[in-house]
Order: structure tokens, then C-alpha cells, then sequence
């Protein structure tokens, strides 16, 4: 691990890390300014005008990894800036040793220590009888450094543009109030950067991680989070379920700028050798307190999904294709028993609004085809999650839900106008969804035209797909693909949905291309390296037109003409 020091970062052209500090804490939230050349004309003397650009800010998921004055060493873990915010409060306490089971025993096998994180941090908690969630403070009118953080961090656009925009740090307070939106930020992860999820807010993107049992090694792991972030990830999910999920993910978690969710019913599952016959709560609340004590931020927890609603899925054509809808039917069938995660679902929220870890609500049942969308199962399981949503809210647990899956494009609006009534408001995170099934290898792009859509009409976060859906696990490459993707799904979804500010970057980019700026075109762009890379495999004689359309046929130019003999 050592020889790793110093090694990741990201780098983004032209482009420098800023920092905007709060009013009412004592906060700065980490930018990324863009630089932009000066527009060059002639006037009538033929002598050369210059005129300023304005730098445009862009939200920035890169956290530590992309300043340059931050020292990055992974085996120290990246800066915990939450973490006085965090200690401050009177309602926490410092534990002196891990309270579950397996974390313990993990700490005393030596045989670990090889591959265990080195610096050790006790975990935090709420007191006794103590709630310490965002949600509960926004009850209680208290605006917490993650409300003010994220308000600064949603307006950057337009606060530059010298304009107010209506997301204020009491804007924010309300919609968590509300259970419209939810900040992950489970104290034991200070880590990382607040982020908001809700519909009013800018539409966030998460990836998955991990997610085999031929495990690469630790590093690797680090730098496919670290990947992630770069091209923009909102939030990242290790689903990883090899050997050392425990020291892997303390790895991660200490190195993630960004919050971070898993699917403890994986673990639960590994804990008992793939038997789904001997999961049981016991292990289950174990795996939940394990990963909460090592700082997770939200869980996917498949407990929507009843023991009724089995037989709904004898008629569909690809029956349940959830992993953790899968593992929780068979267990149900197995046992002739309901749903222990729906049964303890009470226990579970106390266990998670004790660190302020969100529940994202899984879809066990979500369509795996077109031709399952949005059919019996699927809502059922839907307004079963309804319910548990106030069963979290009455303990201030954060909530989210998540959808599917394939939706072609005439059932999406119809699907996220039953989630908002079936879940009383609460955020939608959706796979999605893939408006075809007809091209794997091609699902980044079958997904981002249903994700784009569903999110337009409220969906809050959606969850990447990569080019290798369906055939085997993403590389680097297929991340990258899958990533940026959704960015534009979830930019597009921000343009139509008027978010305050979200078309500054496009009128720069548009601009810089009108005027032949091609550096500023690609620095402005989602992925300034693919620009650049196109461009230059084509070459170009004088820059003011591309291979595209040649120097005769190239609009662009020929309105410019228009535009100077106009003016004329
Ligand atoms: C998101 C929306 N619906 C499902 N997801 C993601 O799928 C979820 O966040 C997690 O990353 C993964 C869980 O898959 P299974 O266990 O439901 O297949
Ligand atoms: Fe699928």
C-alpha cells in the first residue's frame, strides 16, 4: 500500500479548485472553476478586439483528489471535513470499542492485518435515546453545515451570474423537513462532501463498485471510487462481494469524497456461505451496525417486498431479476416465513437514525423487460414501500426508493406519478430505466434515454448503467461510458426542468464553439479528453471549421460572415 502515496489525482484542463465558504457556518464547499480564452474579432481597421470570457463554475464531485495543495495519502485516508461538525454535536458519542460482532473480530484476526486500513477510528453514534439525522434536525428548524453546504454547492451557477436563486440554506432545511429530499452523511464517514438528493434539487447520478468475487485487490478498488468521482459521480455503491468485503470497504470509505451505499443483505449472505436457508435478523442487524460503525451511508434494504406478493410475478416474462429481491423470495419461500427485513423494519430504522444512515428502499420486484413494466408486482411491492416510508420518517430515518429496471418511454411518466403518490413525496432513484431491451452492449444508452426522461418528471437520482449491462463486469472503460452517460441524462433532465443556472455551462460551450474556441469548447465539455482526442484524430489546417462539414460547407463560419455583414 505504501508505494500508493501520492499517486491519484485528477486533473481536469484549464480548470481550477476553488472554495466558497458559508454564512451562517464555518464551511467552504469545493468547486471547479473553469478558465475560458478571450473572444478575438476584428474591427474595421482590421486590428485585433479582445474581449473576456468569464470563467464558468461547475459542481465538483472530485472532493480532495483534484487540489493540488492537499496531500493525498490513502493509507492516511483523505481529510475528515465533516468531522467537527460532527463532534460538536452534544447528542453524539465516541465508542470506545465496535459494537457489532463481526467488526470485532475482524479488529483481533491478525492474520489481517496485512490488508487493514492503518489508522483506526473509533466510531461515533447518537446518545442513548438521542436522534441525530438531518431529518430530524430539519424538524426541529436547526440548519445544519450539510444544508448550508449543499445550498451553496446547488448554486454556484447563479450566485456567479450575481443573481439569487431560491435554493437557500432554509429551502433545503424545508425539503428534508418534508422527506422531499435527504442528505446521506452517516457521522462515520466525515469524509465526505454533503450532496442533496430531491427533486427540486440538481438531478445526481450514482455508480456501483465492487460487485465480484474474484476480487481485485485493494488499490484497485480505491481507484475505480476515485474514477468515478473524476467523471462525476454524485454517489458511489459497493456491491462488492468477494473475500475481505469488511477491509476493502474501510479502504474506500476512508478515501470516498463522496457518500457511499451498499446492499448489507450481500454480506449477510457471504457471512452464512451463499446459504440464503440461514440468513436470520441476528446476522442481518449484525452486517447493518458492522457497516453502519464503518461509516456507510445509505442501505438498500429489499423489505417492500411481501410474501403475497410472490405469486404476482408467475405471469411475467423475466420474473425477479433484483439479487436482493431474489435472496429475500427464495428465504421467504424456504422458511414459509414474511419478509424479516419488513417485519424488523422498525429495529432497523432505530439501528440507522443512530448514525444517520439513510434507507434506500430496494426494488425487489422492479420489471427486468419491457414487457413486466410497471405491471401488479411492481406496484404492489411499490405501495408496500409507501408504508414503510412513514415507519422511517416517524423515527427521522431518510428515505429514498428505488425503481426500475425496463420501462419503455409511454409507462415512465405513469410509474413516477405512482411512486410520488405511493410514497408520500419521498425521492425516486431509478436503474434507469431501459426504454428497449433490444441492444446489450449498448444499455448505457437504452437506459440514459429513460433515465433523462423519468428524471425530468421528478426522479431525484439515477443509477448508472454501463455498456457491459446484461454481459459481464465494467472495466474503466465502461465506467467512464456509463458515467458520463448519465451526466447527460441527468443535465438534460436539469435544462428541461430549470434548474437555477444549469444553462450557463451550456450557453459557454455554445459560444466557444461559435467562435471557433476549441480548447474551451472541449474544457467545457462533460468528457474534455474524448473531445480533444475526436478532434485531433482528424486533423485540421487553420481551426475555423472541423472534418465535420469542411471549410466551404461549415455553417458556423458562414454565419459569421452573415452576423459581421449585417452589422455592416
Ligand atoms: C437502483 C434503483 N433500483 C435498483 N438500484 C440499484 O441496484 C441499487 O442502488 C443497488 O446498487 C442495486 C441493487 O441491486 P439488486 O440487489 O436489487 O439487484
Ligand atoms: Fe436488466
Amino acid at each position: 500500500m505504501a508505494n500508493k502515496k501520492n499517486t491519484m489525482r485528477i486533473t481536469y484542463p484549464s480548470s481550477e479548485k476553488i472554495y466558497i465558504p458559508g454564512e451562517i457556518n464555518k464551511i467552504k464547499v469545493g468547486m471547479r472553476k473553469i478558465k475560458l480564452l478571450d473572444t478575438v474579432t476584428l474591427d474595421e481597421n482590421g486590428e485585433k478586439v479582445c474581449k473576456k470570457n468569464n470563467p464558468v463554475i461547475v459542481y465538483d464531485t472530485s472532493g480532495p483528489f483534484s487540489d493540488p495543495k492537499i496531500n493525498i495519502d490513502i493509507t492516511a485516508g483523505i481529510p475528515r471535513i465533516r468531522e467537527e461538525w460532527c463532534s460538536k454535536r452534544k447528542d453524539i458519542e465516541q465508542l470506545s470499542e465496535l459494537t457489532s460482532e463481526y467488526g470485532r473480530s475482524r479488529l483481533e484476526d491478525k492474520s489481517l492485518d496485512a490488508i487493514r486500513f492503518p489508522k483506526r477510528h473509533l466510531p461515533y453514534r447518537a446518545k442513548e435515546g438521542k436522534n441525530i439525522t438531518q431529518m430530524y434536525y430539519a424538524k426541529r428548524r436547526i440548519i445544519t453545515p450539510e444544508m448550508e453546504y449543499v445550498a451553496i454547492r446547488e448554486n454556484q451557477q447563479i450566485e456567479a451570474l450575481g443573481l439569487k436563486s431560491y435554493i437557500t440554506p432554509d429551502f433545503v432545511r424545508k425539503e428534508i423537513a418534508a422527506g422531499r429530499a435527504i442528505i446521506p452523511s452517516n457521522v462515520n464517514h466525515p469524509e465526505a462532501e454533503p450532496m442533496i438528493i430531491g427533486k427540486k434539487f440538481l438531478v445526481k447520478i450514482n455508480t456501483n463498485i465492487g460487485n465480484s468475487a474474484l476480487s481485485s485487490g485493494i488499490s484497485e478498488e480505491i481507484e475505480k471510487a476515485v474514477w468515478s468521482c473524476k467523471w462525476g459521480g454524485d454517489t458511489l455503491m459497493d456491491l462488492s462481494t468477494g473475500d475481505n468485503i469488511h477491509e476493502t470497504r474501510e479502504w474506500i470509505i476512508r478515501n470516498c469524497p463522496v457518500p457511499m451505499g451498499t446492499v448489507p443483505i450481500y454480506q449477510a449472505l457471504e457471512k452464512v456461505n451463499g446459504n440464503v436457508e440461514a440468513l436470520s435478523w441476528d446476522i442481518y442487524r449484525d452486517t447493518l451496525i458492522e457497516q453502519a460503525e464503518q461509516g456507510v451511508d445509505y442501505f438498500t434494504i429489499h423489505a417492500g417486498l411481501l410474501k403475497s406478493h410472490i405469486d404476482l410475478t408467475a405471469t411475467r416474462l423475466s420474473g425477479i431479476v433484483s439479487r436482493g429481491g431474489s435472496i429475500m423470495a427464495k428465504w421467504m419461500q424456504l422458511h414459509n416465513e414474511e419478509n424479516f427485513l419488513y417485519t424488523h423494519f422498525a429495529e432497523i430504522c432505530d439501528i440507522l437514525s443512530r448514525y444517520d444512515v439513510a434507507v434506500s428502499i430496494g426494488d425487489g420486484l422492479r420489471p427486468g423487460s419491457i414487457y413486466d413494466a410497471n405491471d401488479a408486482a411492481q406496484f404492489a411491492e411499490l405501495h408496500a414501500m409507501g408504508d414503510l416510508t412513514k415507519i422511517a420518517w416517524e423515527k427521522f430515518v431518510q428515505v429514498i426508493i428505488e425503481g426500475p429496471g425496463h420501462v419503455p418511454m409511454n409507462k415512465i411518466h405513469e410509474n413516477m406519478k405512482e411512486q410520488q403518490y405511493a410514497c408520500h413525496g419521498a425521492p425516486f432513484y431509478t436503474l434507469g430505466p431501459l426504454t428497449t431491451d433490444i441492444a446489450p452492449g449498448y444499455d448505457h444508452i437504452t437506459s440514459a434515454i429513460g433515465a433523462a426522461q423519468i428524471a425530468w418528471h421528478g426522479t431525484a437520482m439515477i443509477c448508472y448503467v454501463t455498456p457491459k449491462e446484461h454481459l459481464g463486469l465494467p472495466n474503466k472503460e465502461d465506467v467512464r461510458n456509463g458515467v458520463v452517460a448519465y451526466k447527460i441524462a441527468a443535465h438534460a433532465a436539469d435544462l428541461a426542468k430549470g434548474h437555477p443556472g444549469a444553462q450557463v455551462r451550456d450557453n459557454a460551450l455554445s459560444k466557444a464553439r461559435f467562435d471557433f474556441r476549441w480548447k474551451d469548447q472541449f474544457n467545457l465539455s462533460l468528457d474534455p479528453e474524448r473531445a480533444l482526442q475526436y478532434y485531433k484524430e482528424s486533423a485540421v489546417t487553420d481551426g475555423e471549421y472541423c472534418t465535420m462539414c469542411g471549410p466551404n460547407f461549415c455553417a458556423m463560419r458562414l454565419s459569421k460572415d452573415l452576423h459581421k455583414e449585417c452589422k455592416e
